[in-house]
């Protein structure tokens, strides 16, 4: 499968919803149950990752168990070139932006690459921006947040990111934040930059989640609710209904 194709092919149309699971949460077959909850919801692709102790054994296992249970994509959301999976359809092949640390922007993706081109798997070249508050990732990333009110600076990076060829950029709030990423700020840049955007971090709603989608988003990512909901596939439905609608 072709995965940016099927992103650009469906977000033609809509828009995405990406659940995200963290293969550090739970047992590669709480993570595969969970798998089989977002596909029968309606989600369009699994994401496979986390800030904190991802291992390749751990990403190997899940995406594994993930793999032969579900049909839609498995992307890896990586967060250091060492825990990269043969086994998933795709990787985000992102770049921190607006980190301070040269390993964040550049170092794992050289050390990636090979691997990457070894395994034979889908790279998509994603610009990932954190917005304030950014939390774990934004600190564990030494980033330099973007602040909420500063549309104008998420333009910039996803600007500068759409001409460095990249195919998706992603703003970032942080996994459980307390807000997500701003509506205005979405919009500002779906308007001035209009490259696939994917948003994540801190939705919880279906008001969010549908605000977000309308006011630009193509893609819209959710983790801590789908953890804290595991099984229960109506709130999930919910969630993705409203974005879809
Ligand atoms: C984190 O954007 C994702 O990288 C998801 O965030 O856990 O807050 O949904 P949540």
């Amino acid at each position: 499968m072709n995965v940016m194709k099927y992103i650009t092919d469906r977000i033609k149309n809509g828009k995405m919803h990406m659940g995200l699971i963290d293969p550090d949460e739970q047992h590669s077959k709480d993570a595969a149950a969970i798998a089989v909850v977002l596909e029968e919801a309606g989600s369009d692709a699994v994401m496979v990752g986390g800030s904190t102790g991802v291992v390749k054994e751990n990403v190997d296992n899940t995406v594994k168990a993930i793999k032969e249970v579900i049909d839609i994509p498995v992307i890896l959301f990586p967060t250091h070139a060492g825990a990269i999976s043969q086994y998933a359809d795709a990787i985000y092949f992102m770049s921190m932006l607006n980190s301070t640390d040269i390993n964040k922007i550049i170092g794992e993706q050289r050390r990636g690459a090979p691997i990457i081109k070894k395994m034979g798997i889908e790279p998509l070249g994603m610009a990932y921006l954190i917005v304030e508050p950014g939390m774990t990732v934004g600190q564990v990333g030494k980033a330099e947040p973007i602040p909420r009110n500063d549309n104008q600076l998420a333009v910039e990076y996803a600007l500068a990111a759409k001409y460095f060829g990249m195919n998706l950029v992603y703003l970032e709030a942080g996994s459980g934040a307390d807000e997500p990423v701003p509506t205005d700020m979405v919009k500002a840049v779906k308007k001035e930059v209009g490259i696939p955007l994917v948003v994540g971090g801190g939705i919880r709603t279906q008001e969010q989640a549908s605000s977000i989608a309308s006011a630009g988003a193509d893609v819209i990512v959710t983790g801590t609710v789908i953890e804290e909901e595991k099984g229960k596939m109506k709130t999930i439905e919910g969630l993705i209904s409203a974005i879809k609608e």
